[in-house]
């Protein structure tokens, strides 16, 4: 009889090039008419919070935007998340990042495991390209290996725009093995909770906007989270006592930051 695939322990390439760098790239994950959705829904969002730098579109927005739970709850996000964390995942938090043109801002040299109250710190981010994320305009960069440097203690930094207002101590950063991680619309990226990362500010004329998702195993407690807003369970069971799920959203027929226009059953 066949044994049931353990799919955490199932070395693909894939994972293997995770388990040796830390991070490993999936090209043309996302349809481009799903990026492009995405795309307008950044502009929705910022329209929606004009307070907020569009950096900042975090996982506290989504909890009633269904647009944002159908997109975190894609099979083909999940069918890479399972290669890492198995077939039991929630969502822990999301968040897009977006540079606008000419006035990015960086995010410093990070491990992410030092912000989250994740317990064990089992996690993975996908972080999906809306926009073409380039060297010049301020894509993502690993320190590949990394992931085996234990999870330290982040300093302030606000002497330079930056959207974590922080960084990790720069003695533990050797720059000369950085690696550029340049994405297409709808390619994904994948990491580590240690790895060391970062991402240089957007001087460019090109927007960079990015999705970061963070899966978690329905084993990892989010510590204190009783009502954590972006806690959803996404496939498989949930093991009991460990996270309280929000309830799904059921997906509209229509998408709520679509323009009037554009709904179905209108006419041009
Ligand atoms: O989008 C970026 O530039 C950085 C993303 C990041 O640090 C992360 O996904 O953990």
């Amino acid at each position: 009889m066949d044994q049931p695939i353990d799919h955490a322990q199932a070395r693909t390439p894939a994972k293997a090039q995770f388990d040796q760098e830390g991070y490993v790239i999936f090209r043309e994950v996302i349809d481009p008419e799903l990026v492009a959705e995405a795309s307008r829904h950044i502009d929705w969002l910022q329209a929606q919070h004009p307070d907020l730098r569009p950096e900042q579109l975090g996982h506290t927005l989504m909890q009633h935007d269904p647009f944002w739970v159908r997109l975190i709850s894609d099979e083909r996000l999940l069918d890479i998340a399972q290669q890492f964390i198995g077939p039991r995942i929630a969502l822990f938090a999301s968040h897009y990042i977006s540079k606008p043109p000419y006035d990015g801002q960086a995010v410093l040299w990070h491990q992410d495991g030092s912000y989250w109250p994740l317990e064990p710190m089992e996690v993975v981010t996908l972080w999906l390209a809306i926009d073409p994320s380039l060297p010049e305009n301020g894509c993502m960069r690993v320190i590949p290996g990394t992931q085996t440097v234990a999870l330290q203690q982040m300093r302030a930094r606000t002497d330079v725009s930056n959207v974590l207002n922080s960084e990790i101590d720069p003695a533990l950063v050797d720059e000369s093995r950085a690696v550029d991680l340049v994405l297409q619309p709808g390619d994904v990226s994948v990491h580590q909770p240690n790895i060391i990362h970062g991402s240089n500010a957007n001087n460019s004329p090109l927007r960079r906007a990015g999705l970061t998702i963070r899966y978690i195993p329905t084993s990892t407690l989010i510590a204190g989270g009783s009502q954590w807003p972006s806690a959803f369970l996404l496939r498989g069971a949930a093991v009991p006592g460990i996270n309280e799920y929000q309830r799904p959203i059921q997906l509209p027929e229509m998408h709520p930051f679509l323009p009037i226009c554009n709904r179905p059953g209108d006419s041009a």
